[in-house]
């Protein structure tokens, strides 16, 4: 069954309750998207809510011993075992409510939160396990496509062609080598009720996202993969992170979809796209590239863009406009 009929849908963030559960006072860098995700994530959440978070900037920047910016019931857990810790709450709540401790009625939801190094590396296993298990938790990949916490390491998630400190640029090594890795499809690929790709540009597709990624969890577990654009480590002014997220989505660098019970849906259609150049030139992780090298960029976006069209069944996303 489709989520679609379910959840009402969230057509600007207007809709969403004005209370704040994320809120201010984080060490986020200025220009950080990762804010802007968390507050949305918890708007849509509400209040009976637990928060499970991987080391990482989002942990690190938001819970500052004796402080926190979180309203909600929040957990720290290492990298490997984030998916195993949402697990853990969730069999925790369902024998509370066994025993009469907490009303059999009350819903409560979890949410494990986890960087892209936390996630497609490190945590893969532990995310696979909880998956497979089924366990009703919403893991929400925040995305910045390296390990920024500790100085911008390149991870599974980094694209082929940045700059970061463990992929140098010089005469030798131009960046990143190696594509950057599906972990939606990874994901999918566990027969899932819901996965879907969200861009901090796009808040309400975001937020619908989000929301329908809580309902599924009735059914099972769901998983959001939401591109943070990091002006520390992608190199750029602080003032520019909406507007690289959109061009990423723009340029078919990371197109917009969701598999609901299977069924694959591009949720932002481009009628025309603009060239990957326009994306990469706004970052410094991409000042090395030779026109040459952009050009064999756009290349690898073409092929993608294709892949998705075909799963589409039609064209979504347009030519070169
Ligand atoms: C097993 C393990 N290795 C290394 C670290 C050190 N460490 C803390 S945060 C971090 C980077 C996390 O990267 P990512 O998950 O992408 O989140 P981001 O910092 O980019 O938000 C690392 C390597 C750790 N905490 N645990
Ligand atoms: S380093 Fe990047 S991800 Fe970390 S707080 Fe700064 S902008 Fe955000
Ligand atoms: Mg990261």
């Amino acid at each position: 069954m489709s989520s679609e009929k379910k959840v009402r849908r969230i057509k600007s963030l207007f809709d969403l309750p004005r209370d704040e559960i994320f809120i201010s006072g984080h060490g986020l860098c200025a220009g950080c998207t990762a804010g802007t995700i968390m507050r949305t994530l918890t708007k849509v959440a509400g209040k009976d809510t637990i928060i499970v978070n991987a080391t990482g900037c989002v942990e690190v920047a938001t819970t500052r011993y004796p402080y926190s910016n979180w309203l909600v019931p929040w957990f720290h857990s290492a990298f490997e075992n984030t998916g195993a810790s949402a697990s853990g709450i969730v069999a925790a709540i369902r024998a509370m409510k066994k025993k009469g401790i907490i009303p059999e009625d009350k819903k409560v939801k979890v949410i494990a939160v986890g960087g892209d190094g936390g996630t497609v590396d490190i945590g893969l296993q532990s995310l696979s396990g909880m998956l497979e298990r089924g366990d009703p938790v919403m893991y929400v990949l925040y995305d910045n496509e390296a390990y920024m916490n500790t100085g911008i390491q390149r991870s599974g998630s980094t694209p082929y062609g940045a700059w970061t400190t463990t992929t140098p640029a010089g005469k030798v090594w131009r960046g990143e080598w190696r594509p950057k890795k599906d972990i939606a499809s990874i994901a999918a690929a566990h027969g899932i009720p819901y996965v879907a790709t969200a861009n901090p540009a796009y808040p309400s597709d975001m937020a619908n996202k989000f929301a329908k990624g809580l309902e599924a969890l009735e059914e099972g577990p769901s998983f959001i993969q939401v591109l943070m654009p990091c002006t520390t480590g992608w190199r750029f002014d602080p003032s520019l992170g909406i507007t690289i997220s959109r061009l990423a989505t723009e340029t078919g660098v990371f197109p917009l979809y969701e598999i609901d019970h299977g069924e694959f849906r591009v949720t932002f259609p481009v009628a025309k796209r603009k060239h990957v150049r326009e994306y990469l030139k706004l970052q410094g992780r991409f000042a090395h590239l030779t026109d040459e090298e952009v050009e064999h960029i756009q290349k690898l976006i073409d092929a993608q863009v294709e892949k998705i069209n075909k799963r589409a069944g039609k064209t979504v996303i347009g030519p070169l406009g």
